[in-house]
């Protein structure tokens, strides 16, 4: 996996929405995910517009805008397709399968109707997976698991680790990879998602731990990078995401030329 171009790997997965992951990585060349973490529609509409054409992910944290609205989401859509990047609501759901089912399909924010992709912690077990797939089993929606977190102190112990890729891997119609921090085992056509990667810090005041790209992708198996403040919280957001996005895509390729 570690070494295969990213058609290759494509051709080799088995779920068709990391297939069109893969391939879009592949036609933009670009693995970078912008995380863009602002409690303003506005601003999370501007970032969608100028930062798209670089980026395959646009990772949200939707109940974090203070004026969300049913237009938030139309322009999200509108821009996902316009500039091709998948949407990627950051949901981190949790809870038993009853429940997830409803905070996937249901509230303001109907998740399941907009996001191609969301997180999940497998904490309680398979039911969060039953429950999401329940409400959202389609071709175009999968669900990203949480397997291990940059931040430190965290839980998640190998055998936590372990057994997380144990529960994704029994829901692969669904689940296209895993958010973690180590080169985990997997199959080719699974992805590896790594958040906690910053150009500029080491961390922040809250926990966050922070690896540059060539350390995320080499040593950490990253093949989608997310990057949050980095980008977001420069002076030249699009300068910094085409920086990010050349070193986190060159870096990948240097990977299957290894
Ligand atoms: N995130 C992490 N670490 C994890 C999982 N998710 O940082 O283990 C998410 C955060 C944030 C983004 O919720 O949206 O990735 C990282 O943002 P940053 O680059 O600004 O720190």
């Amino acid at each position: 996996r570690i070494n295969m171009p990213l058609m290759e790997r494509a051709k080799a997965a088995t779920n068709p929405l990391a297939q069109r992951l893969l391939t879009l990585m592949d036609r933009k060349k670009s693995n970078l995910c912008v995380a863009v973490d602002t409690q303003s529609s506005v601003e999370l509409i501007s970032m969608a517009e100028k930062l798209g054409p670089y980026i395959c992910l646009l990772k949200t944290h939707i109940d974090i805008i203070d004026d969300f609205s049913k237009e938030t989401i139309q322009k999200l859509k509108e821009l996902s397709e316009k500039h091709d990047f998948l949407l990627f609501e950051d949901r981190k759901f949790a809870d038993i399968g009853n429940t997830v089912k409803m905070q996937y399909k249901g509230g303001v924010h109907n998740i399941c109707d907009w996001a191609h992709l969301v997180t999940a912690h497998p904490v309680a077990g398979p039911g969060v997976l039953q429950g999401l797939c329940k409400a959202g089993l389609r071709d175009d929606r999968g669900c990203v698991i949480i397997a291990e977190m940059s931040s430190s102190g965290n839980l998640n112990t190998p055998a936590y680790i372990e057994d997380s890729i144990k529960i994704g891997n029994s829901f692969g119609g669904f689940v296209i990879g895993y958010v973690c921090q180590s080169s985990i085992d997997v199959d080719a056509g699974v992805i590896l998602f790594t958040p906690g990667v910053s150009l500029d810090a080491s961390s922040d005041s809250l926990g966050q731990q922070y690896v540059t790209p060539e350390t995320a992708v080499n040593e950490k198996g990253a093949d989608v990078v997310i990057v949050g403040r980095g980008i977001t919280g420069s002076e030249n957001p699009v300068e910094r995401a085409e920086q990010y996005r050349k070193r986190c895509y060159d870096a990948l390729c240097k990977r299957f030329e290894s």
